[in-house]
């Protein structure tokens, strides 16, 4: 991401984002909030600092430790930049939800979080200040609750299937968010920071990102998607695993998303209650979810690369085409070149225009490492013939197009 002009470091475990990286986190934002808008959540923008005292109503103001980054304003009042969010917005749901009528609910932000981490390492993927999409379920009771999770189980598999990526859902510990159900979503990887172990078979299983209707029974789906067995080191135990030794795979995988049910662990003591059907009042059923937004930009680069550089899936990629002019200082070159770049836009498609002047090999390395999907690659020899050179990014492949036909080629497709 470094040498692709992606990010610039700023201090450690907090980086810039410059204009092709941003590119990428923005598609990726998208696509995250596409899935979370169908599964019926709503997008709100809770803010980065968060007072204090609302922590202290939850107790975890004291248990979260030195990740959490303790400000105080000019008051001397104490502030936190928040980890993630799951007093605020029990402090709005407490205040706007009086009834069972008004459930259930799933609000989520996509919001920049900051935790102090012992060792930030591997760039965006262990960052300090990093971006997560978190979002918040609340029911009336443990069913709704269940079927909330469901929901969020489904959207995430369609999420990372989007995105060309096969993220295994994993049986994980539920550290200091709490609760006693949740899962990881792992992407297998030898860089992975997280110890794994999944039943062989999971090798083979294809995720896909079906269309579910969202208001219907989703246990099954829930079921089929935790039938082979797959969990996180923390919660693995060789004693009590249901698969044979030699069935069984030891790996590495990045955590792209967690999920967690925990009930009225933040409900209770800051009393978001709801009156229920027979008037009496109860605490809202909770779960929250992750998903690492800036993380994923580093794990689909693991997921998708080669010795030359990135190879991007076409829905992320931060643009559709590289265009590259091997001669911007002939005239010929400069006008066919400048003229299919304004078609291909007009076309709607976006193009990185490559009119340096450097030598054929710089642009053709640079263009590689940056990993768009397609390449057009115009000089003086293929401008005589009335051709371009189209390179596919990830087979490799490469074949003379006639010029007329570059734009027909890839607009609407
Ligand atoms: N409140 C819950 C769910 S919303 C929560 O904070 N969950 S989490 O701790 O598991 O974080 C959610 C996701 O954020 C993780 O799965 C991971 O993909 C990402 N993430 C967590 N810590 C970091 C970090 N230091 N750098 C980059 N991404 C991170």
């Amino acid at each position: 991401m470094l040498r692709a002009g992606m990010i610039r470091q700023s201090s450690a475990g907090i980086y810039s984002w410059l204009p092709l990286g941003l590119r990428v986190l923005k598609r990726v934002e998208q696509i995250v909030r596409e899935e979370q808008d169908r599964s019926g959540a709503l997008e709100i923008l809770m803010p980065t600092v968060q007072p204090a005292e609302l922590w202290r109503e939850s107790g975890r103001y004291d248990d979260y430790g030195k990740e959490m980054l303790r400000i105080k304003d000019r008051h001397d009042r104490e502030m936190l930049y928040g980890p993630t969010n799951e007093e605020q917005v029990t402090d709005i749901v407490r205040a706007a939800i009086k009834s069972y009528r008004d459930l259930p609910k799933n609000l989520y932000h996509i919001q920049w979080k900051f935790r102090d981490e012992v060792r930030p390492r591997f760039g965006v993927m262990r960052g300090r200040e990093f971006l997560m999409k978190d979002n918040y379920s609340f029911d009336l009771d443990a069913a709704g609750a269940k079927h909330s999770y469901n929901k969020m189980f489904v959207a995430y598999l369609r999420t990372f299937a989007r995105m060309g990526l096969k993220a295994i859902p994993m049986r994980a510990d539920t550290g200091p968010i709490g609760g006693d159900l949740s899962h990881e979503f792992h992407i297998l990887a030898e860089t992975g920071e997280s110890g794994v172990f999944c039943d062989r078979r999971w090798l083979e299983t294809e995720i896909r990102a079906e269309a579910v209707d969202y208001a219907g029974d989703l246990e099954a789906f829930f079921r089929e998607g935790t039938r082979l067995y797959a969990a996180t080191d923390d919660v693995h135990d060789p004693k009590k695993c249901p698969v044979p030794p030699d069935e069984l795979i030891t790996a590495r995988g990045i955590e792209v998303g967690q999920i967690f049910y925990f009930g009225p662990k933040y409900s209770e003591p800051l009393g978001a209650v709801v009156a229920g059907p027979d008037g009496e009042e109860v605490p809202l059923e909770m779960g929250s979810y992750g998903i690492g937004v800036s993380r994923l930009v580093g794990a689909l680069i693991e997921a998708n690369h080669d010795d030359a550089g990135i190879i991007w899936p076409e829905s992320v990629a931060p643009f559709r085409l590289g265009l590259i002019n091997l001669r911007p200082a002939d005239a010929k070159c400069r006008e066919a070149a400048d003229e299919l770049h304004g078609k291909l836009r007009t076309a709607g498609l976006d193009v990185l225009y490559d009119d340096r002047d450097e030598s054929p090999g710089a642009k053709f390395a640079a263009m590689d490492l940056i990993g768009l999907p397609d390449q057009l690659i115009l000089g003086p020899r293929g401008l005589a013939a009335g051709t371009i050179e189209w390179k596919h990014r990830r087979s490799g492949a490469r074949l003379d197009l006639p010029l007329d036909t570059a734009v027909a080629r890839f607009a609407g497709g």
